[in-house]
This record gives C-alpha cells, sequence and structure tokens, in this order.
C-alpha cells in the first residue's frame, strides 16, 4: 500500500509509477485486461483500489476494457484503461469510433508494446495505432516520466477532450526508480450522463460530424504538442554537429551512447509521437547536416521526419539500425559508431548458457490433459492451441500445438480446418482465454456445423499472465465475491450438445471422455477443470512420489511422453521430491506402477 503513501520518494516500476500518476489525476475508474508487459498496472490497481477509493474491474477482454472506461469518461469521470499491445488490437474497433464523439473527462488508454516478443505473439509497434485513430500518443523513457506523463495525458485528454494514448514498453514497465511523488488527488464525484446523441450516436450521420471534430482537435493537438514541453531537446558537448531524434526507452541508450562516444550531438527526445510537433522537427532538422533516429521497432519517426523533408536521415531504412527486436546500450552505441565513422566495441566473449525454454510447472493440469488427448487420438489428431499457460504444450515430449495465432484464433482456425479436411482435430483454450475471445468462435463452430473438440483447459484462473481472477472464478478485481458465471452453462447456451467435464488428474476418465469427443459428429467440448497447481501447492502439499527403483524398468514414459519437469535420470529414473506437487498423475501412467507415494 506503499504506492497509497503522500510524500517522498518510492521506488517503482514504471507500470506502477502509471497507477501513481493516474491517482495523482483523481482517476475515478481503471480496467484493464492482463498481459505482459502491462499487467502490474491493472494488479496495482486491484491491490489498492478500495483504500484509493476508487473503481477498478479486470474487464473480459480490452475492448469491454475500453469501452468501461469510455462509458466512465463521457458521463463525467477521469478513466484509464490498460493493456499489452495485441490487447490494442483487440480494442481497435472501440477507439477509433470514440475518437470521433471524444470524450468529456479524461480517459487514458496505456499499451504496453513488447518488443523481442518477451511474452507475446507478435513485436507490433502501437504508435501506428495513434496514427490510424488520429489520437495523441504520449511516450515516456522512465518511470519517473511514466507518472508525469500520465498526468499530463489525462489533462490532454481533458483539453481536447479526446482519448490520450500512453505509450509503454517492456523496459519502461519493468524497469524501477525512485519516483518523486506527488499529492494523491482523492475524487469522490458521483457521474453523469448528459444525453447528446448527435456527439455520441455513431451513425453514420453522427460520425459525419465526428470526423471533422477529430481533424480540429488533431490540429489543437499539434499545437499543444509544440508548447507542452514534452518535447526537449538535450545538448550533448559544445557544438553538437549531428542531431538525433529518439523517443521512449531508446532516449536512455542514446544518451549514455553519445557520451561515451565523445561526440557533440544535439538530441530531439519526443515525448508526445503523435502528433509531432511539426515546427520543432522542421527546425530541428534543417539545423544538421546528418540526422540520426533512434527508434525500437518500425520506422515510425524515420518516415514521418523524412516527410517533413528530412535529408540524410540515417536510420532503420537506410539499415543503419536493426528494424527488429529491443534495443540494448550496445546495439545503439554500435549504430552510431558506425553512421559518425567510429570503431564500433569490442565485443566480449559470449557466455553460453544452455537454453531452458518455460515448461509447465510440476503437476499443471494441462499436462495431463495433454496427455491424455494424445492417448486418445494416438497422437494423429491436429492440435490447434490457444494463448495462455497451456501453448508451452509446444514443447516436446508433449508436442501438442499445430497452430496457434491469437487469443480465441485457436478454436477458430480448428473450424476452418475441419471444414478443409478430413482429420481429426483437437482444440485447446483457457478458461479466461474463452471468456475473452473463445465464445464467438464457439457459437460459429456450432452454428456452421463444424467438427472438432473445443477442449476448455479451466484451471480456474488467468495463470499465464499472473492468476487474475476471471468472470468464472467468483471474485472481482475489487476483491468482492460475485456469482461466477459457469463455462458449462454459457457452452450449454449455445446449443453444444456434447458437453462433459472431467478431472485431467484422472487419466483414465480423461482418455475416455476425449475417445468420445473425437467420435461425436459435430463440435464437442471437454471441460478439463483441475486448479492451478500453484494455486493448489499454497495451500499445502497433500503427497510427494518416488520411484521404487525395484520396480522401475526405465520405460521412460514417465519422461519421454509425460515429460514432467520433477522427473530426472541418475543411474536410474527418479522423482525430485522438492518438485514434486503429488499430483499423481505419473502413477497413473506408469505401466509397471513403479511411482509411488512416500509414506
Ligand atoms: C489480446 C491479448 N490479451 C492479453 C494477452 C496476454 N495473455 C496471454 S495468455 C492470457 C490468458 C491466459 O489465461 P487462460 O486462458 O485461462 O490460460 P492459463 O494461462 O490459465 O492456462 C493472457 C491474458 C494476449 N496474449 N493477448
Amino acid at each position: 500500500m506503499d504506492i497509497l503513501r503522500n510524500k517522498g520518494t518510492l521506488l517503482l516500476l514504471g507500470n506502477e509509477a502509471v497507477v501513481r500518476g493516474a491517482l495523482e489525476s483523481g482517476v475515478n475508474v481503471a480496467t484493464t485486461y492482463p498481459g505482459t508487459p502491462a499487467s502490474e498496472i491493472g494488479d496495482t490497481f486491484s491491490k489498492i483500489a478500495k483504500k484509493a477509493g476508487i473503481y477498478f474491474e479486470y474487464s473480459v477482454n480490452e475492448k469491454v476494457a475500453v469501452e468501461t472506461a469510455f462509458g466512465a469518461s463521457i458521463s463525467g469521470l477521469r478513466s484509464i484503461a490498460s493493456m499489452k499491445h495485441v490487447g490494442l488490437n483487440v480494442s481497435s474497433d472501440a477507439f477509433v469510433t470514440m475518437a470521433y464523439s471524444g470524450v468529456k473527462c479524461g480517459m487514458v488508454i496505456v499499451t504496453a508494446d513488447d518488443p523481442s516478443c518477451y511474452s507475446s505473439q507478435n513485436e507490433q509497434d502501437s504508435r501506428y495505432y495513434a496514427m490510424l485513430a488520429n489520437l495523441p500518443m504520449l511516450e515516456p523513457s522512465t518511470p519517473q516520466e511514466a507518472k508525469e506523463m500520465t498526468k499530463k495525458a489525462f489533462e490532454i485528454s481533458e483539453s481536447l477532450e479526446l482519448p490520450v494514448f500512453l505509450r509503454m514498453t517492456t523496459r519502461v514497465s519493468h524497469v524501477r526508480e525512485n519516483v518523486r511523488l506527488g499529492k494523491i488527488v482523492k475524487n469522490n464525484r458521483e457521474g453523469f450522463f448528459e444525453k447528446d446523441p448527435v456527439r455520441f450516436v455513431n451513425v453514420p450521420a453522427g460520425a459525419r460530424i465526428g470526423h471533422p471534430r477529430l481533424l480540429k482537435q488533431m490540429e489543437r493537438a499539434e499545437e499543444l504538442s509544440e508548447k507542452s514541453g514534452l518535447n526537449r531537446i538535450i545538448k550533448v558537448g559544445k557544438k553538437p554537429k549531428i542531431g538525433i531524434i529518439t523517443s521512449g526507452v531508446s532516449y536512455n541508450y542514446t544518451i549514455d551512447a553519445v557520451k561515451k562516444l565523445g561526440v557533440d550531438a544535439s538530441i530531439l527526445k519526443l515525448g508526445i509521437v503523435h502528433p509531432l510537433p511539426k515546427k520543432t522537427c522542421e527546425k530541428f532538422i534543417s539545423s544538421f547536416k546528418k540526422i540520426v533516429i533512434v527508434e525500437e521497432l518500425e520506422p515510425y519517426l524515420e518516415t514521418l521526419i523524412k516527410a517533413l523533408g528530412g535529408k540524410n536521415v540515417y536510420g532503420k531504412l537506410t539499415h543503419d539500425f536493426p528494424r527488429i527486436f529491443e534495443y540494448n546500450p550496445d546495439i545503439v552505441y554500435d549504430s552510431l559508431a558506425k553512421i559518425l565513422g567510429k570503431k564500433v566495441q569490442k565485443k566480449n566473449e559470449k557466455i553460453v548458457v544452455p537454453s531452458r525454454p518455460p515448461v509447465l510447472c510440476p503437476g499443471c493440469p494441462h499436462r495431463a490433459t495433454f496427455y491424455a488427448a494424445k492417448i486418445a487420438s494416438k497422437d494423429k489428431a491436429v492440435y490447434a492451441t490457444d494463448i495462455g499457460c497451456y501453448a508451452l504444450g509446444v514443447q516436446p515430449p508433449l508436442s501438442t500445438a499445430d497452430v496457434l495465432v491469437c487469443m480465441g484464433g485457436g478454436v477458430g482456425a480448428a473450424g476452418g480446418i475441419s471444414k478443409a479436411t478430413k482429420q481429426k482435430i483437437i482444440a485447446f483454450l483457457g478458461d479466461s482465454t474463452f471468456f475473452h475471445a473463445g465464445i464467438p468462435a464457439l457459437v460459429n463452430a456450432v452454428y456452421n456445423n463444424h467438427k472438432f473438440v473445443y477442449t476448455i483447459l479451466d484451471n480456474r484462473t488467468t495463470a499465464m499472465t499472473g492468476h487474475q481472477p476471471h468472470p468464472g472464478t467468483g471474485i472481482t478485481g475489487m476483491g468482492n465475491i460475485a456469482s461466477n458465471i459457469k463455462i458449462e452453462d454459457i457452452v450449454r447456451g449455445i446449443g453444444v450438445k456434447f458437453i462433459e467435464i472431467v478431472d485431467p488428474y484422472n487419466v483414465k476418465e480423461t482418455v475416455s471422455e476425449f475417445r468420445k469427443a473425437l467420435e461425436y459428429d459435430g463440435v464437442s467440448v471437454l471441460i478439463a477443470r483441475h486448479t492451478c497447481t500453484l494455486l493448489e501447492i499454497r495451500k499445502g502439499k497433500k503427497k510427494t512420489y518416488q520411484i521404487n527403483q525395484l520396480k522401475c524398468k526405465e520405460c521412460r514414459i514417465c519422461i519421454d511422453r509425460f515429460g514432467c519437469p520433477a522427473f530426472y535420470v541418475d543411474k536410474g529414473v527418479h522423482i525430485n521430491p522438492l518438485l514434486c506437487v503429488g499430483c499423481g498423475v505419473c502413477a497413473q501412467i506408469c505401466p509397471a506402477k513403479a511411482i509411488e507415494v512416500i509414506k
């Protein structure tokens, strides 16, 4: 609860600093759908919402998160919606039109981009969404700036009556800094929605009024950007010979590299990346013979600067900087050194460490479900999977991932495969993903008579992103008890005729139900329900298993087919008691019955 402290400094993650910035702005409503690198924004709000006197929710998906925040804003309360970059895709249908209506009270949409795809299915550059929707976007470089820019974003949003984006990236979200605190603004206002259908009802006639209004506001946004003080010029050395334009985390690498290289340079650090302060940029680029653009991901600034007449622009389009993956101080130093005709750094010998791909935890119920699916289908099925812990089934020995796109994409693709082929198909998606994006695909599959097994891996939580609740869990983001929405009721309501609920820890039953589901002529739904092991073991471990070496025949099914990381080989197969959670699934699959409970 330290984040509610009123004075001094506090060591904050970039994401926590965003929350603090919102609290110092008198935010009333915060929404999110979790996703790395943005998750800590929602999780921090969830911890403090009651004490801070604000409303917070884990919405069912990002689109609903943005819509909920919008509803609050047009009712006169400040609101913030946070998500990861791919979540911005999900919410985009909503905010592109919200830009036409505009908002009333400050509304901030936080997107956290993930260069290098550390925990994502792509590394898209969200700055283009600001261009697409024609909305302002701010980009901080540090946690302190993240706090200040969140406040600024609320002010700009309110002054332009437009939603405003705050773009974070992994390194800004997840770095910690001692952040100077301001005063928390408590705001117990009650909102009131004043009807204004011409503005808020985007039928074509309304939208045609909204679009020119937006363009006008964005002209004001550009003037505001010029005067905001968020776009700064930092001079290094006495006689700068090159001009560098940068933003976000790239600024930190740039300033370090410039100092280390000992060059005199002028750095235009853009805090508002949309709309660009054109006059400032034009003046800056006309002052230097060489302009270097340092930015992660796409050549967004580079293209815009060239469009403003920038000549001798060095960046990604000239292949001076990489176009993919996250930057770091070495990449920026070496790229700048090459452009300036200086020596690149001598590389330290690379330390080779064994690769350790993420794996499903010992006792993970998903592993047991995958094992049963493979046995039942004789491993001949096409496995359409989705985003969640179960995506880790891609690793051998399970190898239960043949196609993965986006949340809800696996079950959608399964339908297409079933129409194109006669193959058996098993699709997997988690309970949180079911609520987020899995329901429309199920409706589609039932209505259009697709044929596949729609498996819901129901571990009673959103495990991958940190165990956030969802509508099936019976608890809200405020920590209140809610009546949980039963997945099976939804499935039944959609008209699915084959529905079975199994406990994947019961191998025999799960295999048997998969067999029946695979034979069913239509969409069969199997709900594999068992609470996430990490949540279960927090309540205490019940058993530990060991291998009776006298009975073990070293067939290694437990390792080569089941693949639980608690097994290891050291003159025979053993179970590491520190890793074993006592699920007992391995004891059921061992043909020699050699796996026994430690008494
Ligand atoms: C559009 C979008 N939003 C958020 C995420 C981040 N994310 C990755 S997996 C996941 C959900 C995982 O929960 P669940 O489906 O229940 O599976 P579990 O991890 O619990 O097995 C989320 C929210 C994402 N990848 N895409």
